[in-house]
């Protein structure tokens, strides 16, 4: 089979370790530190994770570890969405089990969490792994959502541990798979099962970090891959000097993707989801603010521009979150019902007596597409899918409309010409960028250290991720300390929390800064293509966010 040049090339890249990892195998040891807590409800997280609640922060240390070289079996799991590096984790995993015995084994499970209950499996050997070295996607072994959650689901997990003689499995996924890794390393512990559980940080929406996780892998490649296109569509925007062009970005809830966009390119206008909630912003204010700088750039004959809107800001307008809220319980009662409904006004008709009156009237004023998008199929926890609901346009429409009525006040007498973008998919599976190529190998390596260490329920974790590769911090934090209860579908369930835009932190605050500079002038950056290869201020870069948050 023809491969490309790059992909070529990319096979032969040596992914750069922690220095820690250079040492022989059986002298990499591990050194705990204090019992920890959670971030909130330690009660009720002990009282649910009796069998590993408290555990210690693990570090690695030269030391010696004799167990470590003992033959393993260990299954990988890759679950959720996908994230530039993750065959580099399942690299690294491969390549650590090896060093630490020739012949242990590594197995693949197929599309998610479903491979593990139903048992479909694909042992990963070095002919295989080679295919997928640096290179992006989740293909080797597919990816899946479903999670193991009934009694059942985890008993036939269980069954598929105690057949493969499972030593471990590494569950590579976000803050929802995490939070089942934890789960289901409590269920086999309580069942006297050695199976050893460790997860990985995975998610584009760069919304699973903390204290200890400084970024989940995935995202440093989506934002740099989104801000190529968005700076090629600014040197557009800027050469042609007659569109405006509305570009929504991938990030389910949080804003992190669309805010380091913003500081990588400088675009004109740029939404913070979780900005326009707290500040109680509606969709009004929302469209007030693009005229505002619509307006102003008309005056200096500068009729184009660039927007950036998160995905999810739809559900952090308080307006639209209401009338999702009251769509999200009558789809979850009577979905069969209104999605069987061929005809769009006899839906409306149907809903108008059962939102509320506030709801109904917003409903009635949305343009019908985006009214459909609004009852389209929810995902599996029953939320709309907001990378189907198109934001931008809605925005495009409500803008055009204000101008119409300030063009008849004789306020604005600009063109306004708008193209609508998404960018999402785009992003997800390109070539990861030397920096994730990088951590993800190294997330492996890491994983191989704490199973064949013979610890459970724990995140692989590399810290200090600005400095050169060789200085970062490579270790396990106890899954149960990123955890609090929260309250999901009428119920309190333990959640690793998600970790939304800080508007306290640096990167929102270096954005705010110049924002208004922006809104009014051209400003733009243009950070072109992703590089493999080069000096390293150009190649090996983190994002923006990072630098700002260890700043
Ligand atoms: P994960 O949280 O599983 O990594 O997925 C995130 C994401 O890429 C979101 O940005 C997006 O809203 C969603 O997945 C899209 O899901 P799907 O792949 O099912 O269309």
């Amino acid at each position: 089979m023809e491969i490309s040049a790059l992909q070529k090339a990319r096979y032969h890249y040596q992914p750069k370790l922690p220095a820690i990892f250079s040492e022989k195998t059986e002298e990499i040891a591990v050194s705990f530190g204090e019992a920890t807590g959670s971030i909130a409800d330690s009660e009720a997280l002990a009282e649910l994770f009796k069998l590993s609640y408290g555990k210690p922060i693990a570090c690695f240390v030269k030391g010696k570890n004799e167990k470590i070289t003992r033959p393993l079996i260990v299954g990988v799991i890759l679950s959720g969405g996908q994230a530039p590096g993750g065959h580099n984790v399942i690299a690294g995993l491969y390549d650590g089990l090896k060093k630490g015995n020739k012949d242990s084994v590594l197995l693949g499970f197929i599309g998610g969490s479903s491979g593990l209950m139903e048992d479909r499996a694909l042992e990963l050997t070095e002919e295989i792994i080679n295919k997928y070295r640096n290179t992006g996607g989740f293909d080797i072994i597919g990816s899946g959502r479903t999670k193991i959650e009934s009694l059942e689901q985890f008993a036939a997990s269980l069954e598929t541990i105690k057949k493969r003689n499972l030593d471990a499995i590494v569950i590579i996924g976000g803050d929802d798979s995490n939070t089942n890794a934890a789960l289901l390393a409590e269920y086999l512990s309580a069942r006297g099962s050695n199976t050893r559980i460790i997860g990985c940080p995975k998610t584009i929406d760069g919304d699973l970090k903390n204290e200890y996780i400084e970024a989940s892998f995935g995202f440093d490649t989506a934002a740099k891959t989104y801000s190529e296109l968005i700076g090629n569509i600014q040197r557009d925007a800027a050469s042609a000097r007659k569109y405006w062009h509305f570009i929504k970005l991938m990030g389910r809830s949080a804003s992190h993707i669309t805010l380091e966009c913003a500081l990588q390119c400088q675009p004109n206008l740029c939404f913070i989801s979780e900005e326009v909630e707290e500040k109680k912003l509606s969709l009004g204010q929302i469209v007030e603010q693009i005229c505002s700088s619509i307006i102003k750039r008309a005056a200096n004959k500068e009729n184009f521009g660039v927007v950036l809107i998160p995905e999810g800001l739809i559900e952090f307008v308080p307006e639209m979150k209401k009338l999702i809220k009251e769509l999200n319980e009558l789809m979850a009662d009577d979905g069969a019902e209104i999605t069987g409904m061929t005809d769009f006004n006899r839906q409306t008709q149907w809903l108008d007596s059962r939102l509320s009156r506030e709801s109904s009237g917003l409903f009635k004023t949305l343009p019908p597409e985006i009214a459909r998008q609004l009852l389209a199929d929810r995902d599996p926890h029953g939320n709309v899918q907001v990378s189907l609901v198109d934001t931008e346009k809605l925005l495009i429409n409500m803008v055009k409309k204000k101008l119409k009525e300030l063009k008849t006040q004789g306020t604005y007498s600009g063109k306004f010409s708008p193209l609508a973008h998404f960018f999402g998919y785009e992003g997800r599976c390109a070539f990861p960028s030397n920096f994730d190529a990088d951590y993800c190998y190294s997330l492996g390596f890491t994983s191989f250290v704490l199973i064949a260490s013979g610890l459970t329920s724990y995140i692989s974790s590399v810290r200090n991720l600005t400095a050169p590769v060789d200085k970062w911090i490579p270790g396990g934090i106890p899954l149960t300390m990123m955890m609090d209860m929260e309250r999901r579908h009428g119920s309190s369930k333990p959640v690793i929390k998600k970790a939304l835009v800080d508007l306290e932190g640096k990167p929102f605050k270096s954005f705010a800064e110049k924002r208004e500079t922006w809104a009014a002038e051209t400003c733009y950056q243009y950070p072109g293509a992703i590089q493999y290869y080069g000096p390293p201020e150009v190649c090996d870069q983190p994002t923006k966010t990072l630098m700002l948050e260890h700043s």
